[in-house]
């Protein structure tokens, strides 16, 4: 019920009646009124004027099941159109990719997706370790069941790459920020030069078709303050933009485009559909990338100018000397010759 309230009162700028609440849920004054007050606890600013009724003029930057949900059903016409399928809500969590593949293997539903409000042991690529303080970022993790051959899922990483980007720059541009933004194939999203978002695919399969895929999404949203380590190259929507964008929307906004951009990859199993889409939202394109290889050790080094990717999510790169190369996200590091 606190979910159904706070939907049609995020629905609309205006006041609502009491009554009219009532009305349309089919409960008393008093739980409404209940639900009000629970609403003020949790930190939503609501103004009760006579003969009006109810307004939200602030939301608290919380990711509580009610507050998902509602921002949720708002963006994609109660719940029709989003990735977000079934919400699991938690506040301390190793890691969401631990928890939505231990739900995945309990037969969690395509579309389960999982967040949390920190994570004590979040996890990059290759092992590698992905700060995750409470209450400033995003850290969740969507389960996957495509039916599709294990060879193609690694490009959903693409997939989702593309959803956050667009996901957030909604959000961006709807507070009226136009800034340097988008992403650094094969899955970096940057803004202003800096690493903003992190994405980790990881998959159950048999040699010819998939369990399940589970895809964590990190992105630091209204964080301030960076380890020594990564100071030099992460960054935040807020440090960079001085916005304070509520978590949940980007969230809904992010879960809508991952649903538009999974059912167009799923229809032909690669990205043909959306080689536009991603090309026009990635920094690299057009400019001189350096690829970086290791062979039994040692590094061999070539520049080119990045094109674009191809129907596979392979970067195509002219290198100096004019021949065309294709490189493999994972066997190659690429890096912008003007920053991260
Ligand atoms: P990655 O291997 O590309 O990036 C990891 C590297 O990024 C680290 O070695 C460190 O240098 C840097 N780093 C660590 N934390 C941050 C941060 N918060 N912001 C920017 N840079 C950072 C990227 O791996 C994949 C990250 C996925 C994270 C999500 S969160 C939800 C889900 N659960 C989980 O355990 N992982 C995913």
């Amino acid at each position: 019920m606190k979910t159904k309230i706070l939907t049609i009162l995020r629905g609309t700028d205006d006041y609502i009646s009491g009554q009219e609440i009532c009305d349309r849920l089919g409960v008393s004054r008093t739980a409404v009124w209940k639900v009000i007050n629970q609403l003020k606890e949790e930190g939503y600013v609501i103004e009760a004027v006579n003969n009006k009724g109810y307004r939200i003029t602030e939301y608290p930057d919380i990711l509580t099941q009610s507050e998902l949900e509602s921002a949720i059903n708002i963006e994609s016409a109660n719940g029709e159109g989003t990735l977000a399928k079934k919400l699991v809500c938690r506040d301390i969590v190793d890691s969401t990719n631990n928890v939505a593949r231990k739900l995945a293997e309990d037969m969690a539903c395509h579309g389960t997706l999982v967040v949390a409000e920190q994570q004590t042991g979040g996890k990059g690529r290759r092992g590698r370790h992905w700060e995750s303080p409470a209450g400033t970022g995003i850290w969740m993790t969507y389960v996957l069941r495509p039916d599709i051959s294990p060879d193609r899922a690694s490009m959903l990483t693409l997939v989702a790459a593309l959803a956050v980007a667009d996901g957030i720059k909604e959000q961006l541009h709807a507070a009226g920020c136009d800034c340097e933004f988008g992403i650094k194939w094969p899955n970096d999203i940057v803004l202003n030069g800096r690493k903003i978002v992190g994405i980790l695919t990881e998959m159950s399969a048999t040699p010819d078709s998939v369990n399940y895929v589970v895809v964590g999404i990190g992105i630091n949203v209204n964080t301030t303050e960076f380890d020594d380590s990564i100071k030099a190259t992460a960054s935040s929507i807020l440090v960079q933009t001085g916005l304070h964008i509520q978590r949940s929307r980007i969230i809904a906004s992010v879960s809508r485009r991952f649903e538009e951009y999974y059912n167009i990859f799923i229809k032909t199993a690669n990205l043909e559909g959306l080689i536009e889409q991603y090309n026009s939202a990635l920094i690299n394109a057009g400019r001189e990338v350096r690829l970086i290889s290791s062979d039994n050790g040692t590094e061999h080094e070539e520049t080119g100018v990045a094109k674009g990717i191809d129907m596979n999510g392979e970067l195509i790169v002219r290198l100096d000397d004019g021949t065309m190369k294709n490189v493999i996200a994972g066997e190659v590091s690429v890096r912008g010759l003007y920053g991260y």
